[in-house]
C-alpha cells in the first residue's frame, strides 16, 4: 500500500481559503486534542481535534492555532516545548523552532507564552471565532480572556465585541474533498474492503465475534492503518438487530449471519463498511430473501446517488424497495402506497440511509441547505455512505422464521460529475459472490 500524505502546502492553502471568508478584523482560535486518561496514569491512544489537524496536519496534543488574516503574522501556532527528559519517557516533539519551517506557520510560541502572545493577538479585533464547548478547559481559557481585554482600557486593551463559532465555515470546506483527501480515502476504503474479505474468508460456525474483530484490525493494522475509525461491530444472529452492538462476545452458531460494521481510519480519514454473510458460507432460504431486498434497496439508493440529488431521494428509493420487498414476503401486510405513507418499514428499518464521511466517521457538513428548508443537493466532491437494512428480531410480531436477521450493506461513495464513484467496490456484496468467496477460502 502506497504512503499517503497531505503536502504541507495543501494546509497552508485552506488555512487561506478559511480567512479569506472572514470579515475584517477578525482572529480564529482552533485548540488541538488533548490526552484523555484511560484509567490511572495509561491514556487513550491520542486522537487529534479534527479541525485542527484539517488545517496543521499537526498531530500532537496541547497546541492552539491562531490566524489573524489581517496582520502579517497572520498564522500562528502554540505548541509543546522541547523537552529532552519528556521525550525520552513519552516521545518526540516538534518543538517551535521546527514547527515554523514544518508547518509553514508565521511564528510558534511555547505554551507557556499563550497568556502574553494570545492577549496580544487577540487585543483588538472585532470578531473571535472559535468552536465554542467543544473544549471546557479552552472555553474557560477564552472566557477569562476575553474578561482581561475587557478590564484593561487604560492600557489600550479592546476584547472583540462578537463570539462567532468557527464551525460552520470549516464544516462547508470539509465536506467537500481535495485530490489528496480522495486519494487517502480509495485507500482507507480499499484496506477496509479487504479485511471484511478476510472476515469472510476467515469464518466458520462457532468463531466468536470477536475472532473477526481481531482478523478486521489485523487486516487493518498490517496494512499501515493501526485504528479502526469507530469501535468495530460484530453482531451475529440476534446481536445483528443491535444497530451499535461492540460487546462482539459471542460464538456465533451454525446457520447464523453475522454482521460487520467496520472501516480503518488512515491519515486520519474513515472508511464505514458493513457486510452481512451467513457464518457457515450459504445463505438460508429467509437469509437470502431479506438479504436480497436489502441489496435491491441500496441498489435503488445507489442509483439516486449524483450531483443533485440528495439523502432524501436516496432514502425514498431504498424505502420503496424495502417497503415492497417486506409486503411481497408478507411480513407486512396492506396496499404498497399506503404503506410507504405510513413509514410502515420503520420497525424494520429504524436509522437514515446514510451520511457524510471524511476525518470523521459521521463526518461534518449540514444536511439542510443554507436556507434550511431542503435538504442540500449533492454535489462532486463530497463523500458519503449509502446504508440501507432490516432488522427483525423475536419482538417482531412475525412467522418466528424471520426472526434473528438483521442485514446492513453499507458502501462509501464520492460523487462526481456525472454520478458516483463507488469506493468500497472491492468487497462482495451479491449472494453468489458471497457464497463463492467463502466457499474458495474453505478449499483452500
Ligand atoms: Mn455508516
Amino acid at each position: 500500500m502506497p504512503a499517503v500524505h497531505i503536502p504541507t502546502t495543501q494546509y497552508v492553502e485552506r488555512r487561506r481559503q478559511l480567512m479569506a471568508q472572514l470579515p475584517a478584523d477578525s482572529v480564529v482560535l482552533i485548540p488541538a486534542a488533548k490526552e484523555l486518561t484511560r484509567s490511572a496514569d495509561t491514556e487513550f491512544m491520542f486522537r487529534q481535534d479534527s479541525y485542527f489537524y484539517y488545517l496543521t496536519g499537526f498531530n500532537e496534543p496541547d497546541a492552539l492555532l491562531v490566524l489573524k488574516p489581517d496582520a502579517e503574522q497572520a498564522v500562528t501556532l502554540f505548541c509543546r516545548e522541547k523537552d529532552k527528559l519528556a521525550e525520552v519517557w513519552q516521545g518526540r516533539r516538534l518543538g517551535v523552532e521546527a514547527a515554523v519551517d514544518t508547518l509553514q506557520v508565521d511564528a510558534a510560541f511555547t505554551l507557556a507564552e499563550v497568556d502574553e502572545q494570545l492577549r496580544e493577538l487577540v487585543n483588538g479585533t472585532s470578531q473571535l471565532w472559535y468552536p465554542d464547548g467543544l473544549y471546557a478547559d479552552w472555553d474557560e481559557y477564552v472566557q477569562n480572556l476575553i474578561k482581561t481585554l475587557r478590564q484593561g482600557p487604560k492600557r489600550g486593551w479592546q476584547a472583540p465585541s462578537m463570539r462567532r463559532d468557527v464551525r460552520g465555515l470549516l464544516d462547508e470546506m470539509r465536506l467537500y474533498k481535495d485530490q489528496h483527501e480522495l486519494a487517502i480515502m480509495e485507500q482507507a476504503a480499499t484496506l477496509s474492503a479487504n479485511a471484511h474479505c478476510r472476515a469472510m474468508e476467515k469464518a466458520y460456525p462457532g468463531i466468536h465475534e470477536y475472532q473477526l474483530e481481531a482478523e478486521i484490525h489485523h487486516e487493518f493494522a498490517r496494512n499501515g492503518a493501526r485504528f479502526p475509525a469507530y469501535n468495530s461491530i460484530v453482531g451475529g444472529g440476534a446481536n445483528a438487530c443491535i444497530l451499535h452492538y461492540t460487546e462482539n462476545q459471542d460464538a456465533i452458531a451454525d446457520g447464523d449471519l453475522v454482521l460487520i460494521d467496520a472501516g480503518c481510519e488512515l491519515a486520519g480519514y474513515a472508511a464505514d463498511i458493513t457486510r452481512t454473510f451467513p457464518v457457515n458460507g450459504t445463505f438460508s432460504d429467509e437469509q437470502a430473501a431479506l438479504y436480497q431486498i436489502v441489496l435491491e434497496a441500496q441498489y435503488a439508493a445507489l442509483a439516486e446517488v449524483k450531483p443533485g440529488s440528495n439523502f432524501h431521494q436516496a432514502n425514498q428509493a431504498a424505502v420503496a424497495v424495502v417497503t415492497q420487498g417486506l409486503l411481497s414476503l408478507g411480513i407486512l401486510q396492506g396496499e404498497l402506497d399506503d404503506l410507504i405513507a405510513n413509514d410502515a418499514h420503520k420497525p424494520f428499518l429504524m436509522h437514515g440511509i446514510g451520511h457524510w464521511l471524511g476525518l470523521d466517521v459521521h463526518d461534518v457538513g449540514d444536511y439542510q441547505r443554507t436556507d434550511g428548508k431542503q435538504l442540500r443537493a449533492f454535489k462532486a466532491g463530497m463523500v458519503l455512505t449509502i446504508e440501507p437494512g432490516i432488522y427483525i428480531d423475536d419482538s417482531h410480531d412475525v412467522d418466528p422464521k424471520w426472526h434473528n436477521i438483521g442485514i446492513r450493506i453499507e458502501d462509501n461513495v464520492v460523487i462526481t460529475d456525472n454520478g458516483h464513484q463507488l469506493l468500497t467496490g472491492d468487497v462482495p456484496k451479491d449472494i453468489d459472490a458471497i457464497e463463492q468467496l467463502m466457499a474458495s477460502a474453505k478449499g483452500a
